[in-house]
Order: structure tokens, then C-alpha cells, then sequence
């Protein structure tokens, strides 16, 4: 994960989205130190009488947000109105996420919901994607996902735990590949390539999927719509 954002500018962003969640309403709960400034608003909304529910897009997220007093609902039972998730790296409206290994539900949570609102600090901006992607795979599939990586230009490199030996399994009892292509002309045509691999679960190429770009920095909060 892209590291040097200050908290204060993550605070700023999350801060910012969570104002936009609007009563009676179902909102994406995402993942990481950015989207959590946002959880925690929100909490702090519902213990002042906003009504809305979450839906968590991982373990973290569900904890927290049980911690925040926020009402959860599972996917299959409500549709979501607004999600706001971090991102690793922002170029534009697409994005590099997976990170934290949560990029699979994120997806299909943020991809959801009528608006997406991505939270980030400026250390996230960048002209081109150009940061490892994440690919989450079945287990068995590790090594001929890997190859097909290769030949795509990639160079995958299994995600391995750093407090204990062996990889990082995600929520869903995957692993992570983290592929770097340098410098990504087309994230659009990787995206799909990516996603006609057998084996892939999902990648961190969210492509054309945000709806606006909180930016928080020490000042303020810059959005891109
Ligand atoms: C998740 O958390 C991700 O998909 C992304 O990897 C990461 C961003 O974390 P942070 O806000 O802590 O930088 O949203």
C-alpha cells in the first residue's frame, strides 16, 4: 500500500464523504485507514439519529463498523446506495485497490452501489497507474495464474504475511498475487485480460467504477466528480 499520506489528510476525506450519507440509506462500507475516518463518522451520525445501514466489504470493516454502533445488512438483502473505499493508487477516475486483500468484495460492493465515492490523500494521485495489482486466485490455481501473468507483460509475486510465515489468505480463503506491469498505458484492456484468466477471483483494476474523488489534505478536501 502506498504509505505517506498523513492521517490528518485521510481524516479529512473520510470526514467529508461520510457528511454525504443522507438518511434512510444503505451505504458500502469500505476498507483501510482512509475509508475507517469514514466509518467512524458515519457511527458517530447514527448515535446522533441518522437511520442508515452498512454493508461491510470485509472482516475489518464489519468489525469496525459493529464497534461504531452501525447498523449491517448483507448484500443479498439491500441494494446500496452510496459506497465510499480507499484506494492504493488513483489515476483519474480508475483506480489500483487490494491493498489490504479485501479488493474482491470491495468490487462487488462499490461496483453496486448507485455512487461510488473513492477517499484518499494526495500521496494516492498519480498521472498513470503504475502500482503492483493485486490479483486474488483460487489456491490451486496459483502457479498457471501466475504464468499467464507473465504473459501479459506482468511480474507476480505471491503476498506473503508479515507477522507469520506462509502467505496472506484473503476472506474468501484465496491468495494474492501482486503484479507489476509498470507503468499501465490501457487499464482498461488489462482489466478485462485480467479477468478472462481461470483461476483469477477478482483483480485491484477498478476501472471507470468511481463517481467522485475525495482528496483530503491538511486544508480541506478536494473533490473530482
Ligand atoms: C482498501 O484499503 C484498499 O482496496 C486499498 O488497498 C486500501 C487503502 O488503504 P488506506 O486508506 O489505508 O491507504 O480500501
Amino acid at each position: 500500500m502506498k504509505q505517506g499520506g498523513s492521517d490528518a489528510a485521510k481524516r479529512a476525506a473520510g470526514e467529508a464523504a461520510a457528511e454525504t450519507v443522507e438518511d434512510g440509506t444503505v451505504v458500502g462500507l469500505g476498507t483501510g485507514s482512509t475509508a475507517a475516518h469514514a466509518i467512524r463518522a458515519i457511527g458517530r451520525r447514527v448515535d446522533a439519529g441518522l437511520d442508515a445501514v452498512g454493508v461491510p466489504t470485509s472482516f475489518q470493516s464489519r468489525e469496525l463498523a459493529r464497534e461504531n454502533g452501525i447498523p449491517l445488512a448483507d448484500l443479498d438483502e439491500v441494494s446500496v446506495d452510496v459506497a465510499i473505499d480507499g484506494a492504493d493508487e488513483v489515476a483519474g477516475g480508475d483506480l489500483v485497490k487490494g491493498g489490504g486483500a479485501a479488493h474482491a468484495r470491495e468490487k462487488v460492493v462499490d461496483a453496486s452501489a448507485d455512487r461510488f465515492l473513492v477517499v484518499a490523500d494526495p500521496s494516492k494521485e498519480t498521472e498513470a497507474l503504475s502500482y503492483p495489482v493485486p490479483v486474488e486466485v483460487l489456491p490451486a490455481a496459483r502457479s498457471t495464474v501466475a504464468e499467464r501473468i507473465e504473459a501479459l507483460g506482468g511480474d507476480p509475486d505471491l503476498r506473503r504475511a508479515e507477522r507469520k510465515d506462509g502467505p496472506v489468505v484473503t476472506d474468501n480463503g484465496n491468495l494474492v498475487l501482486d503484479c507489476a506491469f509498470g507503468e499501465i498505458a490501457d487499464p482498461g484492456s488489462l482489466a478485462t485480460a485480467l479477468s478472462t484468466v481461470p483461476g483469477v477471483v477478482e483483480h485491484g483494476l477498478f476501472v471507470g467504477l468511481a463517481d467522485a474523488v475525495y482528496v483530503g489534505s491538511e486544508d480541506g478536501v478536494t473533490v473530482h466528480e
